[in-house]
């Protein structure tokens, strides 16, 4: 037995087993209050200009911001924290070469906003459930999470659940967890934004990463084109899209999409993303791709 809860000393073995067991992990207070008002301060412009949400999952008295890697180097920063690169290397890399950011969100619930309806991520794609794991969420608690303000509905256990079968109320609880802390979970998982009866906000900031040869939820390449890509890191250029997922699969006329973004890289015209991706590559498991068989093919 372990987890589900962990300090910020917590190895990405740790998540995984927890993954495994509970279908989620919570890492208390994994970012310091430093990096969380910078955060926090990098999106309050934004979320006062933004108006509600206009559908009931995106929620009436919910307020969401996208692009976020655009809007804030603690962003930035926090994409790439160590803990979940390595879960994210566990959980992704044994079905694909790379993996990249699939959405960043802001969503912040008003007081009085209802319960979003439960849903897994991974519904995205045409897949039955459950299937390999395609995403990986985390949601980074920008202020603290409560049953009250709306601490997101999660089911445990359900990462295993067949594809028909739908939580009961029982079932359900709230990830309550303080400022700083992430919970992290898989497409197969349960989960929903909660019900806000407190008198105040509750903001959470959803970074989550999938597979490299499935398509992004957000279209970040189109978001950050290379003209306002100067300036961000390689390596958050590359999380977002600017790079090879697999051997060919991303180029651009010279080669390497990051060429796009920094004119001094070789124009080099290498498609395969180098012998290091083409081995990964070649070392994946072909998926069985037709009705997916016990254990999940
Ligand atoms: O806000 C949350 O706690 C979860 C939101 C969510 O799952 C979604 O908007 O798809």
């Amino acid at each position: 037995m372990t987890g589900p809860r962990f300090q910020r000393d917590a190895t990405a073995a740790d998540i995984v087993a927890s993954l495994d067991e509970h279908g989620y992990a919570i890492v208390e207070r994994l970012v310091d209050a430093e990096t969380l008002a910078r955060l926090n301060g990098d999106f309050d412009p934004f979320v006062d200009a933004v108006g509600l949400g206009k559908t009931d999952f995106a929620g009436h008295k919910t307020k969401r911001i996208n692009n976020l890697i655009a809007k804030s180097t603690a962003c930035q920063d926090m994409a790439l924290n160590p803990l979940v690169m390595g879960v994210c290397d566990a959980m992704l890399l044994p079905h694909c070469a790379r993996y990249h950011l699939h959405v960043t969100s802001l969503i912040e619930l008003q007081p009085g906003e209802g319960k979003q309806g439960i849903h897994r991520d991974g519904g995205i794609y045409p897949l039955r459930f459950p299937s390999i794991v395609t995403t990986l969420a985390t949601i980074w608690a920008c202020n603290d999470f409560t049953a009250e303000n709306g601490g997101t509905q999660i089911v445990p256990g359900s990462h295993r659940w067949d594809h028909d079968r739908e939580p009961e109320p029982h079932e359900i609880i709230n990830a309550e967890m303080p400022a700083g802390s992430v919970l992290i979970y898989t497409s197969n998982f349960y989960h929903g934004s909660g019900e806000n009866r407190s008198n105040g906000t509750r903001r959470g900031m959803a970074l989550h990463y999938n597979l490299g040869w499935l398509r992004q939820e957000e279209n970040q390449y189109l978001s950050i084109p290379p003209e306002k890509a100067a300036g961000i890191r390689p390596q958050v250029l590359q999380l977002i899209g600017y790079d090879f997922a697999a051997p060919y699969l991303g180029f651009v006329e010279d080669g390497h999409p990051l060429t796009l973004a920094d004119p001094t890289l070789p124009r080099d015209m290498d498609r395969t993303g180098g012998e290091e991706l083409v081995a990964r590559h070649q070392a994946l498991r072909p998926l069985y791709l037709g009705e997916t068989p016990p254990g999940g093919g």
